[in-house]
């Protein structure tokens, strides 16, 4: 059979058209979008990976849940249909139980207190415990210092938090906690929160303030509370069947750019902070600025009982007193 000189001319092109390297796609998915801490976070470390391995990797985003809740995309993860998760500790320590310890309410000072303390070696002793659990946790992202929203009222002291249904996350160590509160823990997938609250199925819920902010809580949630009750670390995920494969070079580069996307993601979360209330109240939330936090602390002090028995009370003095 003879090929026209076109179709010759066609193919010699289409294999000129194709990069001259293999290029592997990694699917990168996390809760919110695009514009908000988690997306910045992502596309630092995208684009650092896409420059470092000279395009031979290179990203697709999958922002907005769109791979479906936290848990759900640390599995996939896990077993490999997913290369990569940008995601906050809440379901993590259902996977890796040694996380768990960073999620206790009131365990850190403020943000300068728990950067230094996953960066330094209590949090990169945690990040060793993945690779057992079949997953490679590439480092420190960051999600923020939760605070509470309600549709009901204001929030100042635990008893004006006493019977409200609260959407939480899959997180033991916060429910236990937050009962403490007096509130009404209701564990839930993020991607179903939004209807939730605008349902009225659940009166509240907590998050950071690029969460509210990014998923536009305001539009229904009108009380706002700066409680700070817990710091909510967040970490990238990746899967052992990309690591598996990268050259010693290659994981060195992966490395650096979960580096370089932390910094990203907590100046973003800086960023978030300092406009973030300004943009709330602006978008009608009612924000109560000063929370009695000793009332919180105290209320508290039953679930540090059971936290001290599962996690060793010098262990967690030792985070709470680092400098
Ligand atoms: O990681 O589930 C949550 O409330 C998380 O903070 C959110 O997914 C961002």
């Amino acid at each position: 059979m003879r090929f026209s000189r076109l179709a010759v001319a066609v193919a010699a092109a289409s294999t000129l058209a194709a990069p001259a390297f293999a290029q592997t796609v990694l699917k990168i998915g996390y809760a919110t979008a695009p514009t908000s801490h988690y997306g910045v976070g992502s596309t630092v470390f995208c684009e650092e990976v896409e420059k470092g391995t000279a395009g031979r990797y290179k990203c697709q985003q999958f922002p907005n849940s769109a791979l479906g809740g936290e848990r759900e995309q640390i599995e996939a993860v896990q077993i490999g249909t997913q290369d990569l998760v940008n995601t906050s500790t809440g379901p993590v320590g259902n996977f890796v139980p040694e996380v768990k310890i960073v999620d206790i309410p009131f365990l850190f000072r403020d943000y300068d207190h728990a950067r230094k303390v996953m960066d330094g070696p209590i949090g990169q002793d945690i990040l060793a415990k993945f690779p057992s659990k079949g997953l490679i946790a590439l480092g420190w992202t960051e999600n923020g210092f939760r605070h509470m929203t309600n549709s009901k009222r204001d929030i100042v002291k635990p008893e004006d938090a006493k019977g409200l249904k609260m959407r939480t996350m899959e997180n033991k160590v916060h429910m236990d906690g937050y009962r403490t509160f007096g509130i009404l823990p209701t564990p839930m997938a993020f991607p179903e929160l939004f209807g939730a609250l605008q349902q009225g199925t659940v009166d509240g819920q907590e998050n950071p303030i690029p969460v509210i902010l990014s998923a536009k809580f305001a539009q229904v949630q009108k009380h706002l509370s700066l409680t700070g009750h817990v710091y909510s670390p967040a970490l990238l995920l990746l899967s052992p069947r990309v690591w598996n494969k990268l050259s010693d070079a290659d994981k060195k580069v992966f490395t650096e750019a979960a580096h370089k996307a932390s910094i990203a993601q907590r100046k973003k979360v800086n960023e978030d902070e300092s406009n973030g209330i300004a943009q709330l109240e602006k978008d009608g939330m009612k924000v109560t600025k000063t929370v009695d936090g000793n009332a919180f602390r105290e209320a508290l002090k039953p679930a540090y009982v059971g936290y001290a028995k599962e996690f060793g009370a010098d262990n967690i003095k030792k985070i709470a007193d680092m400098k």
